[in-house]
């Protein structure tokens, strides 16, 4: 067992004091009276920056005549696009963030968790209903957006994130942009890791990360020896959970395997423990390994135990599932308290990261299911550096890994980490400095079976000094990275401040995106409105119907009077054929706010219990008379 280093790692991740890494030391101590930022403010090249900040590859990506070769021209001119979409987690914003790369200019957010008004989510029938049905909570985390695929490469179908506060899964439909299902999981409080069996996304995988008494239901309420986490399994069409399989100690990230049989997740707190010390006193946690099919033949087989309706297959170490030469989970023993894990493009490794321990885990995935002791099944454990978090691909053998403590991206060579000793440096090819504390990275298409291995972004935790000041809540910084060139090496192009806050990403090439420019009103499940064939209703003694449309520069009613104490249900259509022409139906005082895209039909409905006038305006502004687009809702006292 190697010991760090740092004899801080331990007991911090770093984010008391985050310029005080090692790195920043080191350079300061390089060039004297010279700070990083001077330094980078002469123009000097950053891939230069990065071989003298960095311990290996010391000005290893110079040329010749001493200058860095430069990446590709990653600007993109007014009224171009983008060559690839990147879809970030926005955390506890709730949301999922759309970049154009190598832009890096925010195209487009989908509040997934969140109530969002600029798109009238939560406020119309149908979202509302869905985040209701969802639980009702008004925030949610979302951290892991993986795309689906097809054969193993994206499809354009779908995004799935995950809810790392309560449980929940979420599905956005990428021919719209919008999230349209949310699947609340039972006996899991707080879904961590997310993503799909592969190559064809037949299945979704929520990681359960914090342990509760199974079911939570007022047991075992001071006996923490008796929690459990569960993974869990959903259908990725009807969002329902398919299979869940409890286990021994909690987990944290996951990724499955590219052919189906596998999925990784890694887990700290194998003590069991409920508060920090009693969680970090192994020197070892575990990747646990699902041998998927196992499980699903004890789901069809009835080895399960039904608890919240879910089926509930035990997985923990002395299940009897898990004696004999077939077990349903390998607990594979990783130093210490893992954190990433991802699976490389070729299906050969799934690799583990320390974040106590410097160094990273390289499972050989062939081995898992031959060797006696789970252990052997690690083939290689490369000495990264401080805070090793996660690790992305660029299809040409080498794995990037955020070091979160020392503030920097590593690149190494995954087949020399298999060579090499254990806890050797010499599979690292490169550092660069990232600023600051990285989370995750991630790189172009690295969740697929063919990686791009152009573009990287580290998503920083902290930006510091990096922004004009906004006061004591910064932004973070997503910093884009070349990494096409391996003789260059790495090179720093690019920062990006990014609300908070921005876990993981994934990157897809545009040709495999193909979003619809109008609705397609037969994608909708309410009726169409066309001008004409606006209607209002009384259906019922205290009920009101209104089906009517928008467009410029009016509404199909210029008045709606009801009586006090009606159930108002108001359906609208944007008749709008014309790309990009919203309208939207505000009435504030009833905190009503539908957004209508052209061709989407909304509902809204409301009980009118305050008699009064009330302007019905539109809040985007579509025309040069969007100021007059407006109706009155008249409700007339109760006499
Ligand atoms: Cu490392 Cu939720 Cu993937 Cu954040 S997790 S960084
Ligand atoms: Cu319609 Cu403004």
């Amino acid at each position: 067992m190697s010991q760090p280093t740092n004899p801080s790692i331990d007991a911090e991740t770093g984010t008391d004091e985050p310029t005080d890494s090692a790195s920043d030391e080191g350079f300061d101590s390089l060039l004297p009276g010279i700070r990083r930022r001077e330094f980078m403010k002469t123009g000097a090249a950053v891939g230069g920056l990065a071989g003298l900040a960095g311990c290996s590859s010391l000005l290893g990506g110079d040329d010749d005549d001493g200058t860095v070769s430069a990446a590709p021209d990653h600007s993109v001119p007014p009224g171009d696009h983008d060559e690839y979409y990147a879809f970030l987690s926005g955390g506890h914003a709730g949301d999922i963030r759309v970049y154009g790369l190598p832009s890096m200019r925010e195209i487009m957010r989908i509040p997934v968790f969140n109530r969002e008004s600029a798109r009238g989510y939560g406020y119309d029938d149908e979202s509302r209903e869905m985040l209701e049905e969802a639980g009702g909570y008004t925030w949610g985390d979302t951290h892991h957006p993986r795309l689906s695929q097809t054969d193993g490469d994206y499809d354009g179908r779908f995004a799935y994130v995950n809810d790392k506060a309560n449980g929940r899964m979420a599905r956005i439909d990428l021919k719209y942009f919008e999230t349209d299902a949310i699947c609340n999981i039972p006996n899991q409080q707080g879904t961590h890791g997310a993503c799909a069996r592969l190559p064809d996304t037949d299945l979704i995988f929520g990681v359960g990360e914090f342990r509760v008494p199974m079911p939570n239901d007022g047991r075992d309420l001071h006996d923490p020896d008796a929690y459990e986490s569960v993974l869990a399994a959903i259908d990725p069409d009807s969002m329902n959970v398919e299979w869940q399989v409890r286990v021994d100690g909690n987990m944290d990230n996951g990724d499955g395997s590219k052919q189906g049989r596998y999925f990784f997740a890694t887990g700290y707190n194998s003590e069991g423990g409920v508060n920090e010390q009693e969680m970090t006193r192994a020197d070892r946690d575990d990747v646990k390994a699902f041998e998927l099919d196992r499980i699903e033949a004890a789901v069809e087989a009835g080895d399960y135990e039904e608890i919240n309706n879910v089926l509930v297959v035990d997985g923990r170490k002395d299940s009897p599932l898990n004696q004999g030469d077939d077990p349903i989970v390998h607990y594979i023993p990783i130093p210490k308290s893992p954190h990433g894990v991802s699976v490389t493009p070729d299906n050969e490794y799934a690799i583990a990261s320390g974040k106590l321990d410097p160094t990273a885990s390289v499972i050989d995935i062939d081995l898992i299911d031959e060797v006696d002791d789970p252990t052997d099944a690690v083939v290689g454990r490369p000495q990264l550096g401080l805070g090793p978090l996660h690790t992305a691909y660029d299809g040409r053998g080498h794995a990037y890994t955020t070091l979160f403590i020392d503030s920097q991206v590593v690149k190494w060579d995954i087949e020399a980490a298999v060579e090499a000793e254990p806890e050797s440096e010499s599979p690292v090819i490169e550092k660069i400095d990232v600023h600051y504390n990285p989370g995750h990275l991630i790189a172009a298409e690295s969740y697929t079976e063919d990686p791009a291995g152009d573009w990287l972004i580290s998503l920083n935790k902290l930006s510091k000094d990096r922004f004009l000041p906004v006061g004591p809540h910064h932004p973070e910084n997503d910093q884009l990275i070349y990494i096409g060139d391996d003789e260059a090496g790495m090179q720093h192009v690019k920062d990006s401040p990014a609300y908070a806050e921005p876990h993981d990403a994934s990157i897809c090439h545009r040709s495999k995106l193909d979003p619809a420019d109008v609705y397609d009103p037969d994608d909708l499940d309410l009726e169409y409105t066309a001008s004409g064939e606006e209607t209002m209703e009384r259906v019922a003694d205290d009920r009101v119907e209104i089906d009517m449309y928008s467009t410029r520069n009016h509404y199909g009613f210029e008045e709606m009077t009801v009586q006090e104490g009606d159930t108002v249900e108001m359906k609208v259509t944007n008749v709008e054929t014309t790309s990009d022409l919203l309208h939207s139906v505000a009435i504030p005082e009833y905190d009503i706010n539908v957004k209508l895209a052209p061709q989407e039909t909304r509902k809204v409905t409301f009980t009118a219990d305050k008699p009064g006038v009330y302007w019905v305006y539109c809040a985007f502004f579509c025309s040069a008379l969007h100021l007059e687009m407006r109706s009155r809702l008249i409700v007339e006292p109760e006499d």
